[in-house]
């Protein structure tokens, strides 16, 4: 149970792994500006720690995050301006989380609405809770998907579907999510960290570099045709195969011993 005088994000570190729980569970985790000012910092902060080789973001209490705090005064003072919130928190929130140097798990405990499904969705991997929902919320109140929803939705579904979610902002339930590709996972409400932590650990004794690039030339792969892509593999292959990282993991595969990453 949280009271007010704790912080709306909550740090800490198990091993080679960075947790990060936002934590205002009496308004669902909503993103507020204070939370804004924690997250992002707590984001580059993992990103510039070299003993951290995971992260796993969750939410504290019933829901993973509602989205944007509706009551925030940063939205609804004289200053509000949505299209201003949305490039000064939810872009570099979005593109933080995809330049992470580091694997990325999304623990979704309970609802993630709006910005706050995207957030989830933007994330590497994305382990729900059986009770778990994702909610485009944005119709309902007027807006488009945002924090990266409209590059996710139609990559991660097809247009169709992406459509379908973001046009009658209905509810998905965890298990549907996984069935049609939206999310990697959905274990029994009870099991989520322990999975969650466990994956990371796992991920967090691999070459974490190799997984950051593999991300990255995923990413950059969606925009190129094959020949293009097969030449950004090429290249980048080149780069990962001069490091120390591989170098290890096939000289640990021919002496069948248990390889020790430690590029990142
Ligand atoms: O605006 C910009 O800056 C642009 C960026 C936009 C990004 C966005 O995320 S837009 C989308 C914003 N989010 C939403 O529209 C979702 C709103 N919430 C809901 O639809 C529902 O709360 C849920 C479906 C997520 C959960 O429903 P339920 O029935 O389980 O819970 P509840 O009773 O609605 O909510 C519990 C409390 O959380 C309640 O407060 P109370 O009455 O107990 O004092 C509710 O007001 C509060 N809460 C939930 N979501 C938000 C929120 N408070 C502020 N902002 C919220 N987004």
């Amino acid at each position: 149970m949280s009271t007010a005088d704790e912080p709306v994000l909550l740090v800490s570190t198990q091993g080679a792994v960075r947790v990060l729980t936002l934590n205002r569970p009496a308004a669902l985790n909503s993103f507020t500006a204070a939370m804004h000012e924690l997250l992002l910092p707590a984001l580059h902060a993992a990103a510039a720690d070299a003993t951290v080789r995971a992260l796993v973001v969750t939410g504290a209490g019933r829901a993973f995050c509602a989205g944007q705090d509706l009551n925030d005064p940063e939205l609804t003072g004289s200053e509000g301006d949505v299209g201003n919130v949305v490039e000064r928190r939810y872009m570099p929130l979005a593109l933080a989380i995809r330049a992470m140097p580091v694997p990325v798990i999304a623990a979704v405990n309970g609802v993630a609405a709006g910005a706050g499904a995207n957030f989830a969705l933007g994330c590497d991997l994305v382990i729900a809770a059986r009770s778990a929902s994702f909610i485009q919320a944005f119709a309902k109140i007027g807006l488009i998907p945002d924090c990266g929803g409209t590059w996710l939705l139609p990559r991660l579904l097809g247009r169709a579907r992406a459509l379908g979610l973001a046009l009658t902002a209905d509810k998905l339930a965890a298990e549907e999510a996984v069935r049609i590709g939206l999310i990697w996972q959905c274990v029994d409400d009870a099991a989520l960290m322990d999975t969650a932590l466990a994956l990371a650990a796992k991920l967090a004794a691999m070459p974490t570099r190799a997984l950051a690039e593999t991300r990255r030339a995923l990413d950059d792969a969606a925009g190129l045709d094959y020949a293009a892509a097969l030449a950004l593999e090429a290249a980048r292959q080149g780069q990962l195969g001069r490091a120390d990282d591989a170098r290890e993991g096939i000289a640990a595969f021919v002496a069948k011993r248990v390889p020790v990453f430690k590029d990142r």
